[in-house]
């Protein structure tokens, strides 16, 4: 990827000695869309995020309030980011006019924790409004102890892999077209089922928070985006009571739903120009927006190594995606 399409938080400059020696003890491949990406903790990561992770994993404080989305990339991170700032600030912001998401993307809204620690070590989440919500996409065993140790409240959201692949490989087209041009779709599906991909193993992911979200059903909510699509009202008055702001008989949920919708925020103004502060094209992160979208752009015989691969993974786990 050259240097000028990377994101900071992807990018290998600035890198310090510590992460530099690190680094170069660890197993590395060359990626699709960043030209190196290194098996840290047991998930393939950018050098750029291994600084991040490693930043935040020592510097990260949790509070017992802190409300923390866990998700694997193209999971629904932009849409949840959206539904529990929504949610949590609802008395602050009542859906109006003059609602922070028809001005703001969702994604500066909320924090981005290893990426924020990419940027800086010293990072200050001490201005966000109470409850804290931020956002991330490590695996649960690297998440820093405090998230794990205080009475924080993770709410973790997965999507079927076929749609998350085909999210990503658009995702990486856009963001890099020459980068990513050389490589045949073949490849990369492969890539992923390996579990050699930026945030894979997908599965591992997945599979993590599903198990902690059975063990400690008070800690972890697990919610996906299939059901989330399907019954948006229901799904999002769960995870309003799980993280203790449940709707009362009187209030409308339906508000926060239209205005979280992806036919709303796909439209406004603030979502189809410009870019976000990571520089990456606010609009690159609505496209479709739809469950089976995989269709146009997988083949029946990808999709069925894909789902070959999901099946052995969750083979005994309980764990299914039904679309
Ligand atoms: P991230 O993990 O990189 O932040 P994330 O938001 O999870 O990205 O993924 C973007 C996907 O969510 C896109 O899916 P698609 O490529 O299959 O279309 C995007 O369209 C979809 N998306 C964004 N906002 C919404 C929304 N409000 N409702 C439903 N889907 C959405």
């Amino acid at each position: 990827m050259t240097s000028s399409s990377v994101p900071i938080y992807l990018g290998d400059e600035d890198l310090t000695q510590e992460t530099r020696d690190l680094l170069s003890s660890l197993p590395s491949e060359k990626g699709w869309l960043v030209s190196q990406i290194y098996q840290f903790e047991g998930s393939w990561h950018t050098q750029g995020l291994v600084q991040g992770i490693l930043n935040c994993q020592k510097n990260f404080k949790a509070k017992d309030s802190d409300i923390i989305l866990a998700t694997t990339p193209k999971s629904g991170t932009t849409w949840l980011k959206a539904l529990l700032f929504a949610l949590i600030h609802r008395d602050k912001f009542p859906v109006s006019s003059k609602h922070p998401l028809l001005a703001t993307n969702p994604h500066p809204l909320v924090p981005y924790l290893e990426a924020d620690y990419r940027v800086s070590p010293d990072v200050d989440f001490s201005e966000l409004p109470s409850p804290r919500l931020m956002q991330t996409h490590l695996q649960h065993h690297s998440l820093p102890v405090s998230i794990k140790s205080s009475s924080c409240k993770i709410v973790y959201c997965c999507r079927d892999p076929k749609d998350v692949f085909v999210s990503l490989w658009h995702f990486g087209r856009k963001l890099s077209p020459e980068e990513t041009a050389e490589y045949p779709i073949e490849k990369v599906v492969e890539a992923f089922c390996q579990g050699k991909f930026i945030g894979g193993p997908f599965w591992d992911h997945v599979l993590e928070y599903w198990y902690e979200s059975r063990k400690n059903p008070n800690k972890v909510l697990f919610v996906t985006y299939e059901k989330l699509k399907k019954q948006t009202e229901v799904e999002v008055k769960r995870i309003a009571d799980f993280i203790g702001c449940g709707f009362t008989a009187e209030e409308e949920v339906s508000e926060i739903v239209k205005l979280c919708s992806f036919e709303s925020l796909s439209k406004l103004e603030v979502n189809r120009q410009g870019k976000l502060p990571n520089g990456i094209e606010s609009n690159s992160y609505f496209r479709k927006g739809e469950i089976g979208g995989w269709r146009d752009t997988l083949s029946e015989s990808l999709a069925e190594v894909i789902d070959r691969t999901t099946e052995e993974k969750f083979r005994g786990s309980g764990l299914k995606f039904s679309c």
